[in-house]
Formats: structure tokens, C-alpha cells, sequence
């Protein structure tokens, strides 16, 4: 019998992504999906696996609708993928944001622990937890610093995947994430932003693009890449917590510039700083290093910041000429 997944977040970007690495690896899929009024599958969709997935609805703040959804899925291995992941909202709903991402962190914990203890556990952690950063590469030895309720919240989880894996003898990992986007990024995440916009100003649909701090740095990698790093720490004999990174950082600007420049515009003629996007407390500038993932995963990006760039706006191209 092949093994069984269960993912929360199964919708989201990363969610879509594991999905599909894990159904070609042989695994039966389910996920859990919170009620909302419109649908949500359209990453399914798009990687033709709408099918394939067994949905389960529960919601992150509801213990007993988690501990259902475990009960009846059986699982192997567990991937804690759902969050309120927009930094930038994390200000505006500090309290949702906290008790989805940590509160629902630890519910999961403990239906795994109620239900399934012998399941592996994966934790969605961020470099958002390193915010004002306290080395210029980051890696798991850094101390964290977060600078927004999400990062905090973030924070809360990561201590208790620790905690849970230490007091109760749990298999469960937590990956570091740095950025990582795709075509089907959410369209209000930097790139996926610019990449959308490029295609419409291209396309004669938008004529400005407006932006906040474009002198941030992100290290940004292709989010196809991440999931595989996710699946090999649950194949580790021991758990544990690994930076996810490329190495390499960037600036919004020259994201920009490089995204502009794929389709033969000048970025300076359309980019408007907009204060609106500032926000009260920055992440100026991430760097990760992902040396003990390659040592002890075998994992490596393959994917460079220009061809990520690349292959989103020629998404977006295609998607904004379809429409
Ligand atoms: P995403 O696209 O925003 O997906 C988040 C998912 O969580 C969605 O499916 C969402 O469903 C679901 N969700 C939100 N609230 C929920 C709730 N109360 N109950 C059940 N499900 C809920 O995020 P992503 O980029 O795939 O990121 C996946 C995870 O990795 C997140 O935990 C994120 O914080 C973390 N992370 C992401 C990055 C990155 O660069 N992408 C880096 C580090 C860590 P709805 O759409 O229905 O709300
Ligand atoms: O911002 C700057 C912004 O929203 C990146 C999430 O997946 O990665 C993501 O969080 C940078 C920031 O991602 C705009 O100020 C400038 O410095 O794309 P972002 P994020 O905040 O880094 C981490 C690892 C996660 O865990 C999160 O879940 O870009 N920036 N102007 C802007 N950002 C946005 N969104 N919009 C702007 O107009």
C-alpha cells in the first residue's frame, strides 16, 4: 500500500505544488480546506489535480474538525501549510493572524498527537522569524528577531513543532523557508505583483505600477523546488529544522528591472513608490543558507531569480492575453 498525505493548505501556492510531488510519488492526497463562499481550487486546477485530492473541510482554529479530518485520513505524514501568510495583513489582523498560524499550528499538534502520534509532522516555518536580521546569512543557528505579527506567529509554531518533537517524542521537522514564488503565486505577494503588472502594461491593460520599499532584498526561489525540500525531511530518519534558501538576495528594484526588462520595457517609466505599501516595521533584507538542507537532504535550487522571473511573466502574459 502506498503511503497517505494529509495537507492543510492544500489550495494555497505550496499547497498545489506538494500535492503534485506527492501524488507522482505514489501518495493517496488529502487536504484540508476551510469553508469560503467562492471556490478555491483554482491551483488544483491549473496542475490537473483537482481530482486526485481528497478534500476534507475543517478550518486551523477549530481542534475538533482537525481531529476529524485525521481520524478519517489516516496519514503518514502531516504538512502544515496553512497560514494567513500576507505579512503585510499581519498588522491589520494581528489576532487572526495568531490564531490561525500559531494557535491552528498547535491544534494540529495535538490532534497528530491524539490521533495519529507515529505520522510525520511538517511545520511551515519563515525566514520572516529572522526580520532584523543578526547575521548577514541566515541559517539555523541565527537568532530569530521577527518584525511583524505574522513572523511572531510563525515564531509560536516553530517553538512548538520543537517543543512537541522534544516532549513528546514526535517526528516533526520544520523548514525555514526563504520566498519562494511561481506562476501561481497570490497576486498580492511582490512578484507575483510586478509580474502581473508587466504582462497588463505590456498587454495595454495598466499603465503604472505601484509599489512600496523597492530597496527591500528577498532571496527568492521557485517554489516547485521548496516542496521537494519539505517531502526529504520527512523521509530523515530523525527530525529536525532546515534552512530552505537559494544563497543568492536580490532588491525588489532589480526584480523589477529584470521583469520589465523580458518584455522590452523601462521599469523607471511605470514604477510609482506608493507609501501605502510601506510597512510600520520592515524585513530590509533576507539571505539564507542552505548548506545543512544540501548536506543532509541532497537538496539544491534549480531554479535562478531571472528564469523564476521569467517563467511568471510568461504566465502572466499568456493569462492576461486570455482574459
Ligand atoms: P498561500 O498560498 O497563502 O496558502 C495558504 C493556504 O492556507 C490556503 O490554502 C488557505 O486557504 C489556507 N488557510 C488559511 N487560513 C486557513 C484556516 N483558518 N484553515 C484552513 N486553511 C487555511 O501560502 P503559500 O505561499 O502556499 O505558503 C504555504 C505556507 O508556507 C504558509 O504557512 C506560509 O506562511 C509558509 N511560508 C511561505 C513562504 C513563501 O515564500 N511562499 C515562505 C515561508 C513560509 P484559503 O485560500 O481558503 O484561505
Ligand atoms: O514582500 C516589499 C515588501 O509580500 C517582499 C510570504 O510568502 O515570504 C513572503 O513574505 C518584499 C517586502 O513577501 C511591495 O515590503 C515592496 O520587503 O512579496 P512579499 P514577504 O513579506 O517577504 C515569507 C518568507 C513568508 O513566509 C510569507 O508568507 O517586497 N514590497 N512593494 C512589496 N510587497 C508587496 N507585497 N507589495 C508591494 O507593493
Amino acid at each position: 500500500m502506498g503511503k497517505r498525505a494529509f495537507v492543510t493548505g492544500v489550495t494555497g501556492q505550496d499547497g498545489a505544488y506538494l500535492a503534485r510531488h506527492l501524488l507522482h510519488k505514489g501518495y493517496a492526497v488529502a487536504g484540508l480546506v476551510a469553508r469560503r463562499a467562492t471556490p478555491t481550487d483554482w491551483r488544483l486546477r491549473e496542475l490537473a489535480i483537482v481530482d486526485d485530492v481528497e478534500i476534507i473541510g475543517g478550518d486551523m482554529t477549530d481542534l475538533q474538525s482537525l481531529c476529524g479530518a485525521l481520524a478519517h485520513a489516516k496519514p503518514d505524514e502531516v504538512y502544515n501549510l496553512a497560514a494567513q501568510s500576507f505579512v503585510g495583513a499581519s498588522w491589520a489582523q494581528p489576532q487572526h493572524t495568531a490564531q490561525v498560524n500559531a494557535i491552528g499550528a498547535l491544534n494540529l499538534l495535538d490532534a497528530l498527537r491524539m490521533n495519529c502520534p507515529h505520522a510525520r509532522f511538517y511545520q511551515a516555518s519563515t525566514s520572516e522569524m529572522f526580520g532584523l536580521v543578526q547575521a548577514s546569512s541566515q541559517d539555523e543557528s541565527t537568532p530569530f528577531y521577527p518584525r511583524s505579527p505574522y513572523g511572531i506567529a510563525k515564531l509560536a509554531a516553530h517553538w512548538f513543532t520543537v517543543n512537541y518533537r522534544e516532549s513528546h517524542g514526535l517526528h516533526a521537522s520544520s523548514g525555514i523557508l526563504f520566498n519562494h514564488e511561481s506562476p501561481l503565486r497570490g497576486i498580492e505577494f511582490v512578484t507575483r505583483k510586478v509580474t502581473d503588472a508587466v504582462a497588463r502594461i505590456k498587454l495595454g491593460k495598466q499603465k503604472e505600477l505601484r509599489l512600496g520599499n523597492i530597496d527591500a532584498r528577498r532571496d527568492w526561489g521557485f517554489a516547485g523546488d521548496y516542496v521537494d525540500a519539505m517531502w526529504r525531511m520527512l523521509q530523515q530518519p530523525a527530525p529536525g529544522d532546515y534552512v530552505v534558501a537559494t544563497g543568492v538576495t536580490t532588491t525588489v528594484r532589480d526584480m523589477c528591472k529584470i521583469a520589465f526588462d523580458l518584455v522590452g520595457l523601462d521599469y523607471k517609466a511605470h514604477v510609482v513608490i506608493d507609501p501605502a505599501f510601506l510597512r510600520p516595521a520592515e524585513v530590509e533584507v533576507l539571505l539564507g543558507n542552505p548548506a545543512k538542507a544540501a548536506r543532509e537532504l541532497g537538496w539544491t535550487p534549480s531554479t535562478p531569480v531571472d528564469k523564476l522571473i521569467a517563467m511568471m511573466v510568461d504566465a502572466d502574459l499568456r493569462r492576461v492575453a486570455r482574459e
